[in-house]
């Protein structure tokens, strides 16, 4: 399916979504959200994809929501339609994994939109930050949650109260990405992820992403209660049994995803 907004190829079970309003710094506009809601969806059908790679330009993965969009809203435009908001809880919804890989900028909603994915792999140059104070405003795409829960309080307050911007060194010290990449390995190293996880059964990386996520969501003693029985759960399928008769047996395991 073609796109205005975003670049959508798959490739060896491997998709790639690139936002692409390079004019803009691929700002995120009512459209851009909603074609990515759309693709998600798709890819989330589509049997050869095991795995989706989000990213954008080397400058700019997203310099967040648009604000010339945005300028002349109201409050009955932004509650009425659930601005942005609605769309960009398909990332969420999304049960196969999505890896945001960061160049460039990634501020407001673009920090957001690489947070709602399952890890970030940064460029050296990536760029976060939370700047909505700049603008009047405050985050609405889950800034003042997600960001405090991975960096802390002390960090994301003073993001969200100043709009500095946190370089790929910083970021990977606070815990934000998972690892930071030079620019121009930023894909291959993305790829190499996503070819990692595509070998696995994809019935486990499900449970994966709920168990993590599950951590953010509950207290320790029931996400620990939900960990053993997703863990119990997977003694269910034909993919455990291969995963330990090919380790016993010294050879790689065949997952066919029952
Ligand atoms: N929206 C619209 N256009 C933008 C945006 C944006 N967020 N960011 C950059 N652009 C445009 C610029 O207007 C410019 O366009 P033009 O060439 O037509 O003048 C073009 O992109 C290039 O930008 P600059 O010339 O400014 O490039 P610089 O390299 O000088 O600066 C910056 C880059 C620092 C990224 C700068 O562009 C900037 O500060 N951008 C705004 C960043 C920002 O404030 N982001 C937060 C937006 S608010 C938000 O994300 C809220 C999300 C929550 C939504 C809640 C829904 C429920």
């Amino acid at each position: 399916m073609a796109y205005n907004t975003i670049i959508v190829e798959v490739e060896d079970q491997i998709a790639t979504v690139r936002l692409n309003r390079p004019d803009a710094l691929n700002a995120l506009n009512a459209e851009l959200l909603s074609e990515l809601a759309q693709a998600v969806a798709e890819l989330e059908a589509d049997a050869r994809v095991r795995c989706t790679i989000l990213t954008g330009s080397e400058k700019s993965f997203a310099a967040g929501a648009d604000i010339t969009e945005m300028a002349d809203l109201n409050f009955v435009d932004v509650f009425s339609t659930d601005y942005l908001a609605a769309d960009a809880e398909a990332i969420m919804r999304c049960r196969k994994p999505i890896i945001a890989a960061v160049s460039g900028y990634a501020l407001g909603g673009g920090c957001e939109l690489a947070m709602m994915c399952d890890f970030i792999l940064a460029s050296e140059t990536a760029k976060f930050g939370q700047p909505e104070i700049n603008l009047g405003v405050v985050a609405g795409l889950g800034g003042s949650q997600r960001l405090t829960r991975f960096v802390g309080k002390s960090k994301a307050m003073e993001m969200h109260l100043t709009g500095r911007f946190m370089d790929a060194e910083e970021a990977e010290r606070s815990g934000l990405v998972s690892r930071v990449v030079p620019v121009k390995k930023l894909m291959e190293e993305a790829q190499a992820a996503a070819r990692k996880i595509a070998e696995k059964s994809a019935l486990a990386t499900m449970v994966v992403k709920e168990a993590v996520n599950r951590s953010y969501e509950t207290t320790l003693r029931e996400g620990l209660l939900f960990e053993r029985r997703a863990f119990h759960s997977l003694f269910a399928t034909e993919d455990q049994t291969e995963g330990m008769t090919a380790f016993k047996e010294k050879r790689e395991a065949q997952f066919r995803d029952k």
